[in-house]
């Protein structure tokens, strides 16, 4: 498929989180790919789940340009749409832990559904002031999730785009309201926007307060791997390149108005996923005392609202796109731990502020 209309010049927010930082690296990586970028300006505010160790190794590079800020700064955010000629916005920045939303919504209320709000409102004024080539080449890329469609039963289908919104959690709610604005930005005013509604994304950089970073850290560690409920609960797990490759699809060929659902195919118990995790760290890391670090599993009461399933029917970005996961669970899982094998000093340096010791704590011991 051609990407000769590929944006050249974009702004990227929240590109110092897990998704974001992963979607930058491979941008940047995918010169002469008919992708290229030209300039990618990269403005996150650096919350507790901003790290700009995230990207140091692409410290340098001309084409990447970092600003600390907020997606709710209009003035910040017009000067950087105009002064850079961006032609796409990708906006990943997100409140984006479900626990942390139960503890306290309103920040995910300000981010996920005012915060868009305003990066909307930024973007459309921006638009509104294109030559008419540029104005029909701009794009408007919100990165949603799976989690808006609710929770399915183990005998349902899986969510298609046309399913209905029956968001459960504050976190949900918050990115169910941010979908709305963007889908009337389009409805309304005719900016080019384009959504994507994700799985569980799962790979290197992931803040270790989500489960498959916990639990491969918890277990080194020798702490306990705290199973929420019965453990019977199913994510389908995605490869965060898999996902990143499906923005860049979708970026460069996807529809304006369009809503594409990008899934991994791969529903696993949350349960049986933590048994596989302790199960390969023994034979990567075996525990010194040589028990199995499935000693280490404890069921923890259950999250409030738990939502019991999560899957999605990928068919029509399959069909329209030709997108397709490219990772197995199995090669995915293997290299994402060695991953945070070999990059202990990013977790540990993580795991030592205060923000990350609050939360991290509480879940695990
Ligand atoms: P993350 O929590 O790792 O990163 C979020 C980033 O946004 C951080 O760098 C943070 O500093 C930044 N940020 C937060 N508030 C900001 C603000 N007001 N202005 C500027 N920057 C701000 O999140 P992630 O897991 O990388 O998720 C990225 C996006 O993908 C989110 O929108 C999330 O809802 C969505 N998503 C994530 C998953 C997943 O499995 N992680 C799945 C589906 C959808
Ligand atoms: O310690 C834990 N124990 C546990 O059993 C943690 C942190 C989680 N869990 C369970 C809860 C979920 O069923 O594991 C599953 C995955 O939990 P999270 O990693 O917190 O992800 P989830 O709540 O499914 O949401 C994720 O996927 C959708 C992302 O955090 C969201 O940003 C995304 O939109």
């Amino acid at each position: 498929m051609s990407l000769k209309n590929a944006p050249r010049r974009l702004l990227v927010t929240g590109g110092c989180g897990f998704i974001g930082s992963n979607f930058v690296r491979e941008r940047l990586a995918a010169t002469g790919s008919g992708a290229d970028t030209d300039l990618l300006v990269n403005l996150d505010l650096l919350t507790y789940a901003g790290n700009r160790a995230n990207l140091a190794d692409l410290e340098g590079d001309p084409r990447l340009q970092f600003v600390q800020g907020d997606i709710g700064d209009r003035a910040l955010v017009a000067d950087l749409l105009a002064c850079h000629r961006i032609d796409a916005v990708v906006h990943f920045a997100a409140e984006s832990h479900v626990d942390r939303s139960i503890d306290g919504p309103e920040a995910f209320v300000l981010t996920n559904a005012v915060g868009t709000f305003r990066l909307l409102e930024s973007a459309r004024a921006y638009w509104n002031g294109l030559a008419p080539e540029a104005k029909a080449a701009f794009r408007f890329f919100h990165v949603s999730t799976d989690e808006v469609f609710g929770s399915l039963e183990p005998e349902d289908p899986p969510f298609r785009e046309t399913t209905p919104y029956a968001p459960n959690s504050p976190y949900a709610a918050s990115k169910a309201a941010s979908d709305h604005f963007v889908r009337a930005a389009f409805h309304t005013f005719g900016l080019p926007t384009l959504v994507s509604h994700c799985t569980n994304n799962y790979g290197p950089y992931q803040f270790p307060e989500k489960l498959i970073p916990l639990m491969i850290l918890n277990a080194l560690d020798g702490k306990p791997l705290p199973v929420y409920g019965d453990g019977t609960n199913v994510r389908d797990w995605l490869h965060v390149a898999d996902h990143c490759r499906a923005i860049d699809l979708i970026l460069s060929t996807g529809a304006p108005g369009e809503v594409y659902n990008v899934g991994g195919l791969n529903e696993v118990k949350n349960l049986d996923l933590v048994r596989r995790l302790a199960a390969t760290l023994d034979t990567l890391r075996p525990r010194a005392d040589g028990k199995p670090y499935a000693d280490q599993i404890t069921f923890v009461k259950d999250r409030p609202g738990h939502d019991r399933r999560y899957a999605i029917d990928c068919a029509k970005i399959k069909a329209a796109l030709g997108w397709t996961p490219q990772e197995t669970f199995e090669t995915g899982l293997e290299k994402t731990i060695a991953w945070y094998l070999e990059n202990r000093p990013w977790a540990d340096a993580i795991t030592e502020t205060r923000y990350a010791r609050e939360r991290l704590g509480g879940v695990s011991v």
